[in-house]
């Protein structure tokens, strides 16, 4: 039996395929050479979770019945999607944050012959998103609802970049304006919707569900995508760059960052002088005095224990769910991510 992840990338192909000859546009080789470059570098090589967890959650809502080529075909689909919006992000993230690495090999963006292209090329895949939902979902019931999830989410990202963005400011960087509830805030609209309540969505639309009956679910979802970004933040400073694949840019890009609002939370004064002084510079001295100040302030064990309380009450708000399948929707997800090392 082939698996699910083997059939999942066969429907990458196909869709790749149907891009780089797409009637729409008068491809010449040299462009169409170049399409397949930014496909193949920014689009499958990351962990697909996102993408993945469409026929995941769609089985589940189909209470485990085995679904028809068909069904699978454009659930893969809706997953590749959601994973053409992340490259699309990613590729743009990476030039906004200045970063080196991502997913094990250089940006995009640092590439010689790409550099800044490379804010086009995120537009050509931001586009493809729509290629791919004209080609196979137009005449469907829920293909209004589609367009319309897809234009929403990716304003909320859209959105949450920029207020991560417009904290780090130069000249207007103030590190007494981080806090819990403006990081909430950013995490919230530039992780959570994209990663977590869309897949789940486009397999609600899928099976035919109205999303406005199903505000409960999303909530629970904004919750796992909290922690998810507060694990993103936890890693970008104590992952291992070589299991996470990219570089910690969070302290030198003075981020409002789940680490330094705790550490905020904990500083006495010669502590709270130490940070203000060093985070955001990008001078490695600057940056490993932040990290002594994180290791002495245990930031590690804070982090393990919100990780387990996050634990808990998510636990606790899933198995509060009336549905049985939507339950297993929410487990699912939150399996696949909690106590991640990459
Ligand atoms: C990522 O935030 C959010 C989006 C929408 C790409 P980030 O900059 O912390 O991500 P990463 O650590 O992967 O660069
Ligand atoms: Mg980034
Ligand atoms: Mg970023
Ligand atoms: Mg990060």
């Amino acid at each position: 039996m082939v698996d699910i992840k083997d059939r999942f990338k066969q429907v990458f192909s196909v869709l790749k395929s149907e891009l780089l000859n797409d009637p729409a546009f008068e491809f010449t080789d040299d462009s169409r050479q170049w399409v397949d470059r930014v496909v193949e570098y920014n689009v499958p090589g990351g962990k697909l979770n996102r993408g993945l967890s469409v026929i995941d959650s769609y089985k589940l809502l189909k209470d485990g019945k085995e679904l028809s080529d068909d069904e699978f075909f454009l659930a893969c689909a809706l997953g590749w999607c959601i994973e053409w919006f992340q490259a699309y992000f990613l590729v743009l993230d990476d030039i906004t944050d200045n970063s080196q690495l991502r997913r094990g090999q250089p940006c995009w963006f640092r590439l010689l012959d790409v550099g800044l292209i490379a804010v086009n090329d995120g537009l050509i895949l931001r586009n493809h998103i729509f290629r791919i939902l004209m080609k196979h979902f137009k005449g469907k019931p829920y293909y209004m609802d589609l367009l319309e999830l897809f234009n929403e989410v990716e304003f909320q990202t859209a959105s949450g970049q920029m207020i991560d963005l417009i904290t780090t400011i130069p000249g207007k960087k103030d590190l007494s304006n981080y806090s819990l509830s403006i990081y909430r805030r950013i995490v919230q609209y530039k992780t959570a919707y994209y990663s977590f309540h869309l897949p789940v969505a486009c397999a609600l639309l899928m099976a035919g569900e109205n999303l406005d009956n199903h505000i409960d679910v999303k909530d629970v979802l904004i919750e796992i995508g909290t922690v998810f970004q507060v694990q993103d933040d936890y890693l970008d400073c104590f992952g291992d760059p070589n299991v996470i694949g990219k570089d910690g840019t969070d302290i030198q890009d003075f981020k409002c960052s789940w680490l330094v609002v705790k550490a905020l939370e904990r500083v006495n004064e010669d502590q709270k002088k130490l940070l203000f002084e060093n985070y955001g510079k990008a001078d490695k001295a600057c940056v490993d005095k932040v990290k002594e100040l994180y290791n002495a302030l245990d930031l590690q064990g804070v982090f393990t224990e919100y990780e387990n309380k996050c634990h808990e009450n998510i636990m606790k708000s899933i198995e509060a769910h009336p549905s049985k399948a939507i339950q297993a929707v929410l487990k699912s997800f939150w399996k696949k991510i909690y106590q991640r090392k990459k």
